[in-house]
């Protein structure tokens, strides 16, 4: 990655899918990317040698390759370090870490994807049903777990008082929440008000219109 020169930014997404969060990530860092459908499900074999895992999101920053949710924000972040993406302390920095982690994991590899990616969990498709069960009460553990750290910390934010890369996260699970046919507002009301003030920021809005979330 050269220093000291605008680099060109190209980020690989695909509707709906976690890639809107390093998409509001470049919208708050005031970066202009290229974006580029990698279409989930139908992807295609040029993606391959983009990334052999064939997941989005990808970021490249010129010729750098850049996968996995932490590493591509952590870049993005590095882009625009007077954006504070990752928190404005080292504590609230190792609190955005959590965050992403707790989302890489809990949420999305495990709860979200035993629902949509089933067949990742097991070959024999007639423990699919409870596989799927198991995922989506998960997933309102994570959920829940939200609402009672929104209510518990005061500020507006997933961390600190000002947005950070976690907000993304957080944001991107409630949107989720609609696919997986569950309730929030009444379920998870301090979760649904954040949600709201996050839905009025430009990055948000953007993200939103292009993976039609
Ligand atoms: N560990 C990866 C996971 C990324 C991931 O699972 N992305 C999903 C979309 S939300 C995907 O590309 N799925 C493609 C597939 O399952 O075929 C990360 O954190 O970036």
């Amino acid at each position: 990655m050269a220093e000291n020169t605008t680099p060109t930014v190209r980020l690989w997404y695909s509707p709906g899918a976690c890639s809107f969060v390093p998409h509001v990530a470049l919208g708050e860092a005031g970066i202009k990317a290229d974006l580029i459908l990698a279409q989930v499900g139908a992807m295609a074999e040029e993606f391959q040698a983009v990334n052999p895992k064939r997941r989005v999101p990808v970021l490249a920053i010129d010729d750098e390759v850049i996968t996995e949710m932490a590493a591509i924000l952590t870049a993005v972040s590095s882009l625009a370090p007077e954006s504070k993406l990752l928190g404005r302390t080292t504590l609230e920095t190792i609190r955005v870490y959590e965050w992403l982690n707790y989302f890489s994991t809990t949420a999305h590899a495990q709860a979200v994807a035993s629902v949509f990616r089933t067949e990742r969990f097991t070959n024999d498709p007639s423990t699919y049903p409870a596989i799927r069960q198991k995922g989506r009460e998960t997933i309102q553990e994570v959920y829940a777990l939200i609402e009672e750290k929104l209510k518990a910390s005061g500020t507006q934010f997933a961390v600190g008082d000002s947005f950070t890369v976690a907000d993304a996260c957080l944001v991107l699970l409630y949107l989720w929440a609609s696919r997986l046919n569950i309730e929030m507002e009444y379920t998870y009301p301090f979760y649904t008000v954040y949600v709201n003030r996050q839905a009025e920021r430009e990055s948000v809005k953007e993200a939103r219109k292009i993976h039609t979330l």
